[in-house]
């Protein structure tokens, strides 16, 4: 029984109406990256910071899951085998299409992080610099999500998962940003099968062994199909 390995990005989302980062509209070219997604930029300007994350963290709520992630729930309660789902995408659509055990290795918009303590919390759709943390008072409070610069969260899991998987499968994501776009590299040195499904070839596109090419709401389901029927 095979155990397929999933990595999502932002392309999965963009049918649901989601804003990708680095495509011609994408959110990277209308917010400076430096002020919105680093510890630095955070420490400079709390407030701009969690009026970025609040907007996103409204258009997720307000956000329907798309077919290519039903077709992922589907795929992960019809295949004989394992699939295992590791997302760089903080909303929570993998979940409401219907998969469970997601790996959110850049974190989440529905949970908040006390930086004072650690302590985790589900977030409320609006949050705020002064709002005081639920365990330990401090007002330090901010998204659970991982800016560059940071450690991504649960790579024991995704490297464990990793040396387990029989094929790669990287969906919707551009391969620019580190560790995640190393993914097909080390799946290739440990001769595991890759495919890659995205809009147009990613940055890393000439690693993959296979490719196929379209909107996500359409290869992704076709895709699934044909693991399902084979
Ligand atoms: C469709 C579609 C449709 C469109 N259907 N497809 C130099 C070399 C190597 C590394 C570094 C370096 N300098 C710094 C680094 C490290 C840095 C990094 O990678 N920087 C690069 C910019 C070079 N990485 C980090 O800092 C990470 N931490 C780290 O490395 O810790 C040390 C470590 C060491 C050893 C092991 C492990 C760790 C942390 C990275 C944090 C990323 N954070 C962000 C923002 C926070 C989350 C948020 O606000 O949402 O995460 S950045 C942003 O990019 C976001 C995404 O998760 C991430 C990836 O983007 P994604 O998903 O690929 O989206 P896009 O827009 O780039 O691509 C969309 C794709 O979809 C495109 O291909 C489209 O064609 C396609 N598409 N519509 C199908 N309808």
């Amino acid at each position: 029984m095979t155990h397929i390995l999933i990595l999502t990005g932002a392309g999965i989302s963009a049918e649901s109406g989601l804003g990708t980062f680095r495509d011609v509209d994408g959110l990277w070219t209308k917010y400076d990256l430096d002020e919105v997604a680093t510890p630095e930029g955070f420490a400079r300007n709390p407030t701009l910071v969690h009026e970025f994350y609040n907007a996103r963290r409204a258009n997720c709520f307000d956000a329907t899951p798309n077919a290519a992630h039903t077709a992922l729930g589907r795929l992960q309660s019809e295949h004989a085998g394992r699939v295992t789902i590791i997302t760089q995408n903080v909303d929570d659509l993998h979940e409401r299409g219907g998969a469970t055990d997601i790996i959110h290795m850049h974190g989440e918009l529905r949970s908040a992080l006390c930086a004072n303590c650690d302590h985790r919390w589900p977030a409320p759709r609006e949050m705020s610099a002064e709002a005081p943390c639920p365990s330990c008072a401090e007002p330090n409070t901010r998204p659970d999500i991982v800016w560059f610069g940071e450690m991504p969260y649960r790579m024991e899991d995704i490297y464990a998962a990793l040396s387990e998987a029989d094929l790669f499968v990287a969906i919707g994501t551009s391969g620019n940003v580190y560790p995640a776009a190393g993914f097909v590299m080390e799946a290739r040195a440990m001769g595991i099968p890759t495919l890659e499904l995205n809009l147009e070839p990613s940055d890393t596109a000439s690693a993959f062994n296979e490719a196929r090419f379209g909107p996500a709401t359409q290869i992704v389901p076709g895709w699934v199909e044909d693991v399902l029927k084979s």
